[in-house]
């Protein structure tokens, strides 16, 4: 074995390996490459079979991907271009820089952009084509960070004033401001998609990329030549999010996808792989990952060194150079350059005795070099079947000198002096007067002038402006309520789940003709577990190739079945994936035009604590749909134990301000609730989202109330359902979820034990019941001399002069959100701690949230009010069986 090895390292016969090489020489150079590779690839499967294994090799040598042979003339206007450019560049570093003199720590970047700049260009000039009227328009994502640069150019394009620049980061003041990063929510008319939460930009734009297929396979959208952009950072990609779906991009053949990792080798606090080399560890992953992998590494200046390395040695020496290394190449200027780089070979030396320092020191990156840029763009675009990443190599801080340049310290630079401006000013050959540079103020070429002409003129037709956010106004008519007829109706004696009844809702909104093709059933895994495999085959999987086999279980009734136009996506066990699925459905109304209802049902404890930053973009992106989280509740899920137990989520999505959270008891408030959610969402075009759990405990579902504020309860957050039928009231008590049966057992137990009346609430959100509390709160205190307004929670129970026992199956927090609008009244009982692997009933009796618990509770809190004799009330709960000496759930 060892000797083998060292055959392989030592060259035992250079003149037979010389023959070989001389023979790949001539078929290359008589055949074409095409031939070679044939040939190669022919012996390698020879040598396999005589049994000489040779590891097939992920990397391509550290050179730029498309030679210099084959690269396309540069079609724009070079000069113009690099003028537009410089502008650009200054007034995004202005921007920052202001705002930090006038406003120290505001914050911004300068060396993202600085790097970014030539890459972005060329886009722009040359690439991204805007939405216009019904042509279809590119998604772009950019950068986070890279943001000062993108408002820069739309300033010269004359969207954004100098007001707007002027206020950068100043967006709560008198005249228009502008967000830090890329926020829809904040700037609805320009940002698409949030993307400054590392990671986030990758996978939405991968599970984007491929909704759009979905969306055209399905009919629902016009085949067009689209492309979804991600600008993405080197330190970015090492986000698990990042790589994490790339495999999906690759099996779904997404041609219309191309990532630009802007591999400026730095990340915030120093070099992203300072001992390695980020460009080819990333070139490896997308590789393997099947992705056609681009890289521009070196400018057209190097191409002609290149062309006179007979020996191979330059690249031998790039291949040496770890990324810390290229840093310092960058830092340290030409002299450096000439001894620590070319100096390792006297024939490197000699292939550049002809060049000065300062020429070496500004040999370009490729990502620096517009025709290479331009080159790595085109060859993305015309490649098919496969998604594109263009490792782009650049320098962090690009043009700053001094003042940051491939500096460790690059990232967070935002404050350059007067001397380290005039560098900029000359380095990119700005007219800028001493008063200008003084002034810092920004440079803005008249209407008329070349320049604005050409940007305008590259955007083809005006208006086709990018980014910009232009949602048509696409409403659908809300299904009526009554198409929930069973729900509302009750199961009539038959035990069922809250689960089951959500999916005879869904079925319900699918069969309307009108909206039922734009709903999106999006599944991680779980379909059989909440009851929903019937619906694969009457609704179909989606599978963008088709199903190509036949379902082991096609001969019964609720086969496996797979197809192109399949409405499910069954995501398989990706609960981020999912979420990046819902997200692209759920603002398809704003980025093509199409009204998508993703309604997505996941386990509830995989929610919120694991992908709840992609629910935080999700709103941030003015996303809408159903987020359902199934088998949900702390002591409702018998059997799991802590990592299935969720107790949590409401208080996870409460944090959300566009997520309205429900934990509904019983069927009829599921309709109600995703009735009314349509309504609001895609008839009023509410941008907001609603966050259901539901449960897999069986019981009857009754019938919905007659009543005529029900409905209204409902949505609002309570209603009252049972009143007391032993005379009036003494105790209030709140129940939600599965635990609302608990309660009213606790109602009949209260009667008949103790002669106690209660009245039973559902307490449908409390989340809800919160904010409007809130809402009218603050009003309040502005109007001090007005009428005091009444919170909703206080108009329905604040008057009662009784204590409230408010049970859920979620933490105490929960049902507490209320507190503050009824003094001194009301007691949570919740499901505080880790869960248990137990049945329901000692689950329930664990946490307190059995209706015995809230008879004692509701007991012993009648005789703090001395309306009950204290010693009665131990004693109850002694005979209830509660066990005042047991543990505290909360802290076992
Ligand atoms: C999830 C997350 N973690 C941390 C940050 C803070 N952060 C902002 S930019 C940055 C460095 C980015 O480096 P890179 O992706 O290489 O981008 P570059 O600026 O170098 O182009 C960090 C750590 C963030 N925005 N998001
Ligand atoms: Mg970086």
């Amino acid at each position: 074995m060892l000797k083998n090895k060292e055959e392989r390292q030592n060259d035992l016969d250079p003149q037979e390996t010389t023959e070989w090489l001389e023979a790949l020489e001539q078929i290359v150079d008589e055949s074409g490459p095409g031939r070679a590779a044939y040939l190669l690839e022919t012996l390698l499967k020879h040598a396999a079979a005589a049994g000489v294994s040779v590891a097939s090799k992920i990397n391509t040598p550290y050179l730029n991907t498309i030679p210099a042979h084959e690269e396309a003339p540069y079609p724009g206007d070079r000069a113009l271009e690099r003028r537009i450019k410089s502008i650009i560049r200054w007034n995004a570093a202005a921007m920052v820089v202001r705002a930090n003199k006038y406003d120290p720590n505001i914050g911004g970047h300068v060396s993202t952009f600085a790097s970014l700049a030539t890459i972005s260009e060329v886009g722009f000039n040359h690439f991204f084509r805007g939405s216009y009227g019904e042509e279809a328009g590119d998604l772009v994502y950019y950068q986070g960070h890279a943001s000062p640069g993108v408002y820069s150019r739309a300033f010269l394009e004359g969207r954004l004033s100098e007001d707007h620049l002027l206020n950068f980061r100043h967006e709560l003041r008198d005249k228009p401001g502008l967000s830090s990063y890329p926020h829809p929510w904040l700037m609805p008319d320009f940002w698409q998609f949030p993307t400054v939460s590392m990671g986030l930009g990758p996978i939405n734009s991968i599970y984007n990329a491929r909704f759009l297929r979905y969306l055209e396979n399905r009919g629902l959208l016009a085949k067009t030549d689209r492309k979804v952009y991600a600008f993405l950072g080197d330190g970015e990609m090492d986000e698990p999010e990042s790589t994490g779906a790339l495999h999906i991009a690759s099996r779904e053949k997404l041609d219309n996808l191309c990532f630009v990792i802007n591999c400026n080798l730095q990340r915030l606090d120093g070099p992203v792989r300072g001992n390695g080399s980020v460009i080819q560890e990333m070139e490896g992953i997308f590789r393997g990952s099947g992705w056609n992998v681009i890289k521009v590494l070196w400018g057209s200046d190097w191409d002609e060194l290149f062309a006179r390395d007979s020996k191979g040695l330059l690249l031998k020496r790039m291949e040496e150079c770890v990324d810390g290394e290229y840093q310092n190449f960058k830092a340290r200027g030409g002299a450096y350059v000439r001894k620590e780089f070319f100096g390792k070979y006297p024939e490197l030396l000699a292939l550049v005795e002809d060049k000065t320092d300062e020429e070496l020191g500004q040999l370009r990156r490729g990502g620096h070099d517009p025709v290479k840029v331009y080159n790595a763009f085109k060859r993305a675009n015309e490649h098919k079947g496969q998604p594109t990443v263009i490792l782009m190599h650049t320098v962090k801080g690009y043009g700053l000198g001094e003042a940051g340049e491939g500096k460790n310290i690059a990232h967070n630079q935002k404050k350059l002096n007067e001397e380290e401006l005039f560098y900029l000013a000359n380095r990119f050959d700005l007219p800028l007067s001493k008063d200008d540079v003084h002034a810092i103020s920004f440079m803005k070429p008249a209407g008329d002038s070349p320049e604005v002409r050409y940007l305008k003129e590259r955007r083809e037709s005006p208006g086709r402006y990018i980014p910009a956010r232009a949602p048509k106004k696409v409403t659908l008519k809300a299904p009526a309520l009554e198409i929930f007829s069973e729900s509302l109706a009750g199961s009539r004696g038959r035990e069922a789940s809250t689960t089951t009844a959500f999916v005879s809702v869904l079925k319900a909104v699918l069969k309307q003709p009108e909206i039922g093709k734009y709903v999106v059933p999006i599944i991680p895994d779980e379909a059989r577990t909440f009851g929903m495999e019937s619906m694969f085959r009457e609704r179909g999987i989606y599978a963008s190739g088709g199903q190509l086999y036949k379902p082991v279980d096609s001969d019964v009734l609720m086969y496996y079945k797979e197809s192109q136009q399949g409405q499910i996506l069954e995501e398989g066990i990706t609960e981020a994936g999912s979420m990046a699925s819902f997200t692209a459905a759920g603002t398809a109304y704003a980025n093509v035009g199409v009204p998508t209802i993703p309604f997505f049902i996941y386990y509830s404890m995989f929610g919120f604590q694991r992908i709840g930053d992609l629910v935080w973009a999700h709103a941030d992106s003015r996303g809408r749909g159903f987020l359902i989280g199934g088998t949900s509740g702390r002591t409702t899920l018998p059997g799991e134990g802590l990592q299935h137990d969720d107790g949590h989520s409401h208080v996870l999505s409460s944090v959300i301000p566009t997520c309205k959270s429900y934990d509904p008891a019983y069927a009829y408030e599921i309709a109600v609730i995703v009735q009314d959610g349509i309504r609001r969402m895609y008839e009023n075009c509410e941008d907001h989202f609603y966050y259901l759990t539901v449960c897999n405990e069986n019981y009857v579902q009754p019938p919905m109330p007659a009543g005529p504020n029900v409905a209204e309860g409902i949505l609002r957050g309570m209603y009252r359902y049972q009143a007391s039928e032993t005379g009036p009231a003494q105790v209030t008590l709140l129940g939600s979820g599965p635990i609302l049966n608990e309660a009213i057992k606790a109602q009949k137990l209260l009667a008949d034990k103790y002669g106690i009346s209660a009245d039973v609430w559902s307490v449908t959100s409390y989340t809800e019941l919160r904010r409007d509390a809130l809402i009218i709160e603050r009003w309040n205190r502005l109007h001090p001399v007005e009428e005091p307004r009444k919170p909703y929670v206080v108009e329905s129970i604040g008057g009662l002069d009784m204590p409230i026992i408010a049970a859920s199956d979620y933490l105490k927090i929960v049902a507490d959100q209320i507190s503050p609008w009824l003094p001194g009244r009301l007691t949570a009982l919740g499901t505080d701690g880790f869960g248990r692997s137990e049945n329901r009933e000692h689950l329930r009796r664990f946490f307190e949230v059995d209706a015995a618990s809230i008879a004692g509770a509701a007991l012993s809190r009648l005789a703090t009010w001395r309306r009950y004799d204290p010693a009665k009330a131990q004693q109850a709960i002694l005979d209830l069986g509660l066990n005042p000496g047991g543990i505290d759930p909360s802290l076992a």
